[in-house]
């Protein structure tokens, strides 16, 4: 039933919002949305979905080749996609609008070193308020792995569903125990259609084609596909894994056109590879979320988004949407008046954590396997070298 899923009274608020998001293109964050669809969670949290199976994280780099390497980071990939676009239903009952992070924000949190594996650390920043960009850094010394990589976000409207091209690309470095490059990976990420929206339920599904690239050739094609496709089930992916082309040796290999792996199934449940008949992934057991390094919010930096946020989302976890939205307005004023004050003094605000580069390398050369649109990108690379130790004063 339409509105099935919206509280009676606020039946107007979200007809009002929904014909706001179709005639509307760019920032969603802007948009002023009734209080049921709410999430009291930042969107600086969300980079910690990437690791949230550290051992399949870890596993990338206790390979042997450049292919066991490649399928290893598609299997981690893939199994990262549940967290990444179904955790708010499982949580908070559908899809909700995350807090617009302010410029600044941080977000701080680890996954213990157990069995071996090593400890794996992430530091997140919100780079840019307008248009809103997040910049990540995760890193598992112990294995030699670095992940760094930017989001944002394009919406727009068709079909009654909220289409977000995902702007930003992750790049993925292992290194050698002497710290030398091993290999290089640019994972791209895939479109998102958000449905649901009549009923007030709204909830993600994947489509089109995300690519992860090796710097030695291997390319994973990964397909994807909802309701309404072969089989009708939702969440669908094909990978396809195609080797360095045998003619480009020396330079920048193109891929052949036979695939050497198809890995095939429903991304927030399993998958099996074609050929051996085995399970791929398998995403039906337990995750572990990420610790933040301090657990009390007045141990925190003022700039933490827990902390940061500790009022809004506490009004919004409550009910008391009174309070969650004069909270916000605190935070919003003093983010304009910041702004001001950076204006008159002809200052700018310094990020901390991640340096601005205009044409980001990597994604410039390992983009042209797959004739990456558009050809060039910016990014944002992690300031410190070597592991990073947070502290509260040190952010
Ligand atoms: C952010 C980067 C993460 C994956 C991810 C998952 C959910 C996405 C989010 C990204 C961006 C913001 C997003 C969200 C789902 C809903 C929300 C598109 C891509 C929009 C802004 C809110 C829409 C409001 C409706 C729910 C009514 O790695």
């Amino acid at each position: 039933m339409p509105g099935e899923g919206v509280p009676t009274a606020q039946k107007t608020s979200w007809a009002t919002f929904l014909k706001s998001i179709a005639s509307f293109s760019g920032d969603l964050s802007s948009l002023t949305a009734p209080p049921f669809i709410l999430s009291p969670i930042s969107l600086t949290e969300f980079p910690a979905y990437w690791c949230e199976r550290p051992e399949l994280f870890s596993a990338i780099a206790d390979t042997n080749t450049d292919e066991e390497r490649s399928i290893a980071v598609l299997k981690w990939f893939i199994s990262t996609l549940k967290g990444q676009y179904t955790s708010r239903n499982e949580k908070l009952g559908s899809e909700k609008k995350p807090l617009n992070p302010v410029l600044g924000e941080l977000f701080f949190g680890y996954w213990p070193d157990i069995n071996g594996r090593g400890q794996t650390n992430l530091v997140v920043e919100q780079v840019s308020h307008h248009p809103p960009i997040t910049a990540y850094h995760i890193c598992n010394p112990t294995k030699g792995l670095e992940l760094q990589g930017h989001s944002a976000q394009k919406t727009s409207f068709s079909g009654g569903s909220i289409i977000v091209k995902q702007i930003g690309h992750a790049i993925l470095t292992v290194r050698s125990p002497a710290d030398e490059i091993v290999d290089q990976f640019l994972i791209t990420l895939p479109k998102l259609r958000i449905d649901g929206l009549w009923y007030g339920s709204p909830y993600i599904e994947l489509t089109e084609t995300s690519y992860i690239a090796s710097m030695h050739g291997w390319l994973s094609v990964i397909e994807y596909k909802g309701k309404g496709y072969f089989g009708g089930k939702s969440h669908q992916f094909k990978a396809q894994v195609y080797p360095p082309s045998p003619l480009h040796t020396a330079a920048l290999p193109t891929p052949s056109t036979t695939a050497k792996h198809t890995l095939e199934g429903l991304w927030h449940l399993t998958s099996k590879d074609n050929r051996t008949g085995e399970t791929f992934t398998d995403v039906t057991t337990p995750k572990e979320e990420v610790t933040t390094l301090y657990e009390g919010l007045d141990e925190m930096n003022e700039w933490e988004s827990r902390r940061l946020w500790r009022w809004v989302s506490k009004g919004i976890r409550e009910g008391d949407f009174e309070a969650a939205s004069r909270e916000k307005s605190k935070i919003e004023n003093e983010q304009r008046q910041r702004r001001r004050d950076e204006q008159a003094d002809g200052t700018n605000w310094q990020l901390r954590h991640f340096n601005h580069i205009d044409s980001d390398p990597i994604y410039e050369l390992l983009g042209k396997l797959f004739k990456a649109q558009p050809p060039l990108e910016d990014a944002y690379i992690f300031k410190h070298n070597g592991p990073f130790t947070y502290t509260p004063e040190s952010s």
